[in-house]
């Protein structure tokens, strides 16, 4: 009679196990709205590109840091573009630049321009690029929310011709993904 008690035991005492696990609140966000996110920016192949870019959302509008380094000087077209795919060696999985408005590809400050234009970073002689702008075009949310897509540095400047500025290849490129709110 022994085994057959443990096993009813043991059963049930595996039962209680399981729904105590089912019923543990899960550790979220108290709010679906996304106000901070980071790219990590990795070299696609033959760069030594690196960088990080944060976008912060206020008040409508989304303020965009980021910091380059191993960039040849001069300015280098900086877009978001519409797919986070970067597996990829020389960005193209990353696919054309974001544009859910289907407008002309345009410098940031541009009436008309994709909502992934964001026009060059500019490097120093060392190679090393700040960027900082605040946008209202972009978004953390709704239709026009860049989360999940992809942030790319190309070779190029962007002279902002038709239909994506002429920038070149693609030389570091990173997935904008949602950042903890400090
Ligand atoms: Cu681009
Ligand atoms: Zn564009």
């Amino acid at each position: 009679m022994r085994t057959p008690q443990l096993i009813v035991m043991t059963s049930m005492f595996l039962l209680t196990l399981t729904a105590c696990q089912s019923t543990e609140p899960q550790k979220s966000a108290t709010s679906s709205h996304v106000s901070k996110a980071v790219a990590v920016l990795t070299p696609s192949s033959g760069s030594s590109v690196r960088g990080t870019v944060t976008f912060s959302e206020e008040n409508g509008s989304v303020t965009i840091s980021a910091s380059l380094t191993g960039l040849t000087p001069g300015q280098h077209g900086f877009h978001i573009h519409e797919w986070g795919d970067i597996n990829c060696s020389d960005g193209m999985c990353t696919g054309s630049h974001f544009n859910p408005t289907g407008s002309q590809h345009g410098d940031a400050d541009a009436t008309e321009r994709h909502v992934g234009d964001l026009g060059n970073s500019d490097a120093d002689a060392s190679g090393n690029a700040t960027f900082q702008r605040t946008d209202s075009v972009l978004s953390l949310n709704g239709p026009h929310s860049v989360i999940g897509r992809a942030i790319v540095v190309h070779a190029n400047q962007d002279d902002f011709s038709q239909p994506t500025g002429n920038a070149g290849g693609r030389v570091a490129y990173g997935v904008i993904g949602i950042s903890e709110i400090q």
